[in-house]
């Protein structure tokens, strides 16, 4: 068989999606402890300070529901690439520091950025993902390889030093009071330095010319200004919302056409002019439902507003997590065709259906849905 010619290029979350990446569970590691993440569970015989590979039974069944979503894109004639697995369990260092474990490849999301044809590496901020990249390296060298337009990239690798961190900063985040840590979240005062600029590509959401950045956990101001200056021809909204510890905006800005996002009833935006410029340019914030689901999986470091983590296959057509039917209906009686994935097993992997895609190529150009634009924002 021909290798299929690869073309690179999405601008945004819902175009006719024609090629993607799908992550994989197999090895995926309760990562050892390091100053951004410190696992903690002793319910499930891992406390503080103990790590290895998480249960095999639930890496079997996360390992199929992937490939049961991988084999339904192919149904659907969308082209599926994997990552290339690595030793999870092996230590990693640069010159300033070692990391007993990796953490694993299941969120491609994570990692990667696809803006028109140019697919960016992300820095990350966590120690054990700092080589992540390296599961991708051989699809997107061959990206490379057969279209000549492809722009690859990768952000400065971070040195993640002490100095990336704020010391203490989970000691300290669990003595303060309510009051105090929604101060903090007005702040987005969160454990990351100013040091250097760290995001990870999920902090990201595309509309084609504007790109939506969530400071978080794991992105930093200097992290948004690198995007900034690094897609001059976008308009870059730095943007935080009501929620403790956020990791990651897509379980809360997730738009599923023009004129159409989901928003999380929960997480209200802080900046004022983040609803302005939804209304003023048009766009319905349709509030999610409340997630079906009440309890999440052991190991499972997201929230159950997962629930929103869905993936568009066009305009029309949204995959969703298969419990949530709540969602489902919503998006059945805005005009949506809702196909039902099962999902939620591998959210301790680090996420859904969102998280453990990326996009290669979404049939689209490069388009303003924002033509009304406020200043300062
Ligand atoms: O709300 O828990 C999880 C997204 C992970 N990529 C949340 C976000």
């Amino acid at each position: 068989m021909d290798s299929p010619t690869t073309k690179v290029r999405s601008w945004n979350e819902w175009d006719p999606l024609e090629h993607v990446i799908v992550g994989r569970a197999d090895g995926t590691m309760l990562q050892a402890p390091e100053p951004a993440v410190q696992p903690d569970w002793p319910e499930y015989g891992f406390p503080a300070g103990v790590f290895g590979p998480l249960p095999e039974e639930i890496q079997e069944v996360a390992s199929e529901r992937l490939e049961a979503f991988a084999d339904l894109l192919i149904g659907r004639g969308i082209r599926v690439d994997r990552p290339a697995l690595m030793e999870f369990d092996q230590p990693s260092s640069t010159p300033d520091w070692r990391q007993e474990t990796m953490f694993g490849c299941a969120s491609p999301r994570d990692v990667l950025l696809t803006v028109g044809e140019e697919i960016l590496e992300a820095t990350m901020s966590f120690r054990s993902r700092w080589y992540e990249y390296l599961c991708y390296r051989p699809l997107l060298e061959r990206y490379y390889r057969e279209d000549s337009a492809f722009r690859w990239e990768a952000a400065p690798k971070p040195r993640l030093t002490g100095g990336s961190y704020k010391p203490d900063f989970f000691r300290e985040w669990h003595s303060l009071t309510p009051d105090e840590q929604w101060r903090r979240t007005e702040e987005s005062d969160w454990i990351v330095t100013e040091k250097e600029p760290l995001f990870d590509a999920a902090d990201v959401v595309r509309f084609g010319r504007d790109l939506f950045v969530q400071r978080s956990m794991v992105t930093n101001r200097a992290g948004v200004d690198w995007l900034r200056r690094h897609f001059p021809r976008h308009r870059v909204h730095e943007v935080s919302y009501r929620e403790l510890l956020p990791w990651h905006i897509d379980a809360t800005l997730v738009p599923l056409r023009p004129g159409f996002v989901l928003v999380n009833p929960e997480r209200p935006a802080i900046q004022e002019a983040h609803d302005q410029l939804f209304r003023r340019n048009g766009w319905e914030m349709v509030k999610a439902p409340r997630p079906a689901r009440t309890e999440a999986m052991p190991f499972c470091t997201c929230s159950l507003w997962l629930s929103m983590n869905c993936v568009s296959l066009d305009p029309k057509t949204v995959c969703v997590e298969a419990s949530e039917t709540p969602l489902m209906d919503l998006l059945d009686s805005h005009g949506f065709e809702v196909l039902p994935v099962p999902m939620f097993e591998v959210s301790p992997f680090g996420g859904g259906l969102h998280c453990v895609t990326a996009d290669v190529f979404r049939h689209g150009e490069l388009e303003d849905y924002f033509a009304v634009q406020i200043p300062g924002f």
